[in-house]
C-alpha cells in the first residue's frame, strides 16, 4: 500500500479514536519519517487503547475496586518449624541442588526500568556497588553464577531483559566487559515491550514529531518478552524448566537457593516468591494476599492505611509478608501463558515525561505511563509456594542515591553480611560500640555463596582489624 494510502487509512482511524493529533505535524516529516510514524501507529492497538485510557488513564481504580475481600497469604518460614518440616526442606534443598546439577534452573533478571531515581546515567546493573572492589552489580550476578556453575559442575544460563532505552548499552557493557568470564553463549539478552505514554485526558502523547512517547511496559512485560524475544524457545532447547527471577537492584540475591527451587517443585507450583517480614506497615514493598484462595500481591500503594496498619492479638502486622520480588517462575507456566494470548492488568504512574507540545516544542510535563507487574501472574498460577527469608541475607535494594533503599544502605548491608557468615564460622570481626562491624569486607562468590562455604575454608581468612578492609577471595 503507498504511504499515502495508509495514511488516509489511519488518519481515520485516529479520528475515529480521538488520537488525530499523533499526525498533526505530518506535512513537516520527510518521507522516511512518515514511514516510521505510520509503522508505529498501526502498532498499536486502538481499540484496547480506549479501554485503557478509560479504566486506567481517566480514572484511578483503587485498591477496593481491585479485591474487596482478601486475607493474608500463608508461607513458609525461612527455618523448618518442626521435625516433619525439617525432613521436607531437607528433602527440598537435596532435590534443589540435584535440578541446578542437571542444569534445570536458569538465572533471569529484570533489567529494563530507567532508574531514575538512582540518577545514573546508563543501565543500572552498570552501577558499581561492592564496597571494596566496587564492583558493579552485573559483575557481582555474573561471579555468582559462575560459581554456582563451578560448584555444581552445570551450565547456568542467564537471561537478562532488557527495554529499548538500555538493550543497546547493556549488550555493549557485556562485550566490552567481556560477559565478565562466562560464556557469551550463556547469555541471553533480550528487550522487553513499551506502550504508549499519555496526557491525563487519555492523549497519546508524541516525544518528537515523528515519534510516539513510549516507555518500557513494566517487568509485567517480561513473560511476553521471554516469548518474543526466543528465550523460552532457547530454554526449552537446553532442558532448562525453571527461571529464578530478581531484579537488578538487589546484590545480596541468592539467585540459585537449592531450598526455594525444591519447595517450589516439592509443591508442584507454577510460580512462587521469597516474602520478608515487612520492616513496618507502610515498607515499599506489596504484600503477599490471598484472593479468592488464590496467592496475589498487593503493591503498597494500593493497600489502605487501615488494612496496612491491621494488627494480629500479639501485635505482628496482619499483612506483614513483603513481596521482595524474587521468584521461581515454570518455563511451561510462562509458555502455557503465551499461548492463552493473556495480559495482565495495566497500572498508571504519574511521571514527567519528554514530549512535544501543540506547537511542536519540547518540553517535559506530567503524564501517565502504563506499566504491567509480574507478580500479577501469581493467581494465574495453578499453585504458588511463598518461602519466608532473612532480610540480612537477602535483600539490600539500591533504588536511591541517599537514604532508604540507597548506595549506602546497599553497601552497608553487603559487608554486614559478610560479617555475619564470617562470625557464625567463628572468625572474629571488629564492632562498634553500637554492635555495627567496624571494617569494610567483601566476599567473592567464588569463595563463598553461602554461609557454610566459608567453615572449610577457615584457614584463608587473615585477622580482620578495626577500620581495615578485607576482600576474601
Ligand atoms: C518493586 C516492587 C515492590 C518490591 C520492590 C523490592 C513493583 C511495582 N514493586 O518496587 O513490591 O518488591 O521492588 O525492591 O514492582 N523493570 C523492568 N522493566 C520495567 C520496569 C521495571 O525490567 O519496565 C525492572 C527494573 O529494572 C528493576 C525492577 O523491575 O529491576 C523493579 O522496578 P522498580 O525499581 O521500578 O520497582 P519498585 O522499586 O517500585
Amino acid at each position: 500500500m503507498s504511504t499515502q494510502k495508509s495514511y488516509e487509512n489511519e488518519k481515520k482511524l485516529l479520528k475515529n479514536h480521538h488520537q488525530s493529533h499523533l499526525l498533526a505535524f505530518w506535512e513537516e516529516l520527510e518521507k522516511g519519517q512518515r514511514q516510521d510514524l505510520l509503522a508505529q501507529i498501526q502498532r498499536l492497538d486502538l481499540d484496547k487503547i480506549d479501554v485503557w485510557v478509560n479504566n486506567f488513564i481517566k480514572k484511578n481504580p483503587a485498591s477496593s475496586e481491585i479485591c474487596a475481600d482478601f486475607a493474608p497469604a500463608l508461607s513458609y518460614n525461612s527455618s523448618p518449624a518442626g521435625p516433619e518440616q525439617q525432613r521436607k526442606y531437607a528433602e527440598a534443598v537435596k532435590l534443589g541442588k540435584e535440578l541446578i546439577a542437571a542444569g534445570k534452573v536458569a538465572a533471569f533478571v529484570v533489567a529494563g526500568g530507567q532508574g531514575t531515581r538512582l540518577g545514573f546515567d546508563g543501565p543500572k546493573g552498570n552501577f558499581p556497588i561492592s564496597p571494596i572492589k566496587n564492583k558493579t552489580l552485573f559483575r557481582i550476578f555474573a561471579d555468582s553464577i559462575a560459581a554456582v556453575s563451578q560448584k555444581y559442575q552445570a551450565g547456568c544460563p542467564w537471561y537478562i531483559m532488557t527495554s529499548p532505552l538500555n538493550y543497546g548499552r547493556t549488550k555493549e557493557i557485556f562485550r566490552l566487559n567481556n560477559y565478565y568470564g562466562l560464556d557469551e553463549k550463556n547469555v541471553f539478552i533480550f528487550q522487553q515491550g513499551t506502550l504508549p505514554n499519555f496526557s491525563s485526558d487519555g492523549k497519546i502523547l508524541l516525544a518528537n514529531k515523528a515519534n510516539i512517547a513510549c516507555s518500557p511496559d513494566g517487568h509485567g512485560g517480561s513473560l511476553k518478552a521471554l516469548y518474543e524475544s526466543g528465550a523460552l524457545d532457547d530454554m526449552k532447547r537446553r532442558g532448562v524448566e525453571f527461571l529464578s527471577y530478581w531484579q537488578v537492584d538487589n546484590p545480596l540475591i541468592n539467585i540459585f537457593d537449592p531450598l526455594f527451587i525444591g519447595l517450589h517443585v516439592l509443591d508442584q507450583a507454577e510460580m512462587s516468591s521469597k516474602a520478608l517480614i515487612k520492616s513496618g506497615p507502610k515498607e515499599k514493598v506489596g504484600n503477599f494476599c490471598l484472593v479468592d484462595g488464590r496467592v496475589t500481591v498487593i503493591e503498597y500503594s494500593d493497600l489502605s492505611d487501615e488494612l496496612a496498619e491491621r494488627r494480629n492479638p500479639d501485635g505482628s502486622l496482619v499483612f506483614e509478608l513483603g513481596s521482595i520480588a524474587i521468584h521461581i517462575i515454570n518455563r511451561t507456566f510462562a509458555e502455557k501463558l503465551n499461548a492463552d494470548d493473556f495480559s495482565l492488568p495495566l497500572h498508571r504512574a504519574a511521571k514527567k515525561v519528554r514530549r512535544i507540545n501543540k506547537k511542536g516544542n519540547a518540553v517535559e510535563s506530567d503524564g501517565i505511563k502504563l506499566e504491567s507487574f509480574v507478580f500479577d501472574a501469581l493467581p494465574l498460577a495453578s499453585k504458588s509456594v511463598i518461602l519466608q527469608t532473612i532480610r540480612s541475607e537477602e535483600f539490600a535494594p539500591t533504588k536511591n542515591a541517599t537514604g532508604v533503599d540507597s548506595v549506602e544502605t546497599t553497601r552497608r548491608m553487603m559487608t554486614a553480611r559478610a560479617a555475619d557468615w564470617l562470625e557464625s564460622a567463628g572468625v572474629a570481626i571488629p564492632r562498634k560500640p553500637d554492635g555495627s562491624v567496624d571494617c569494610l569486607l567483601e566476599i567473592a562468590p567464588s569463595f563463598a555463596l553461602e554461609k557454610e562455604d566459608i567453615k572449610e575454608k577457615l584457614n584463608q581468612i587473615p585477622k580482620i582489624k578495626p577500620k581495615s578492609k578485607v576482600y576474601i577471595s
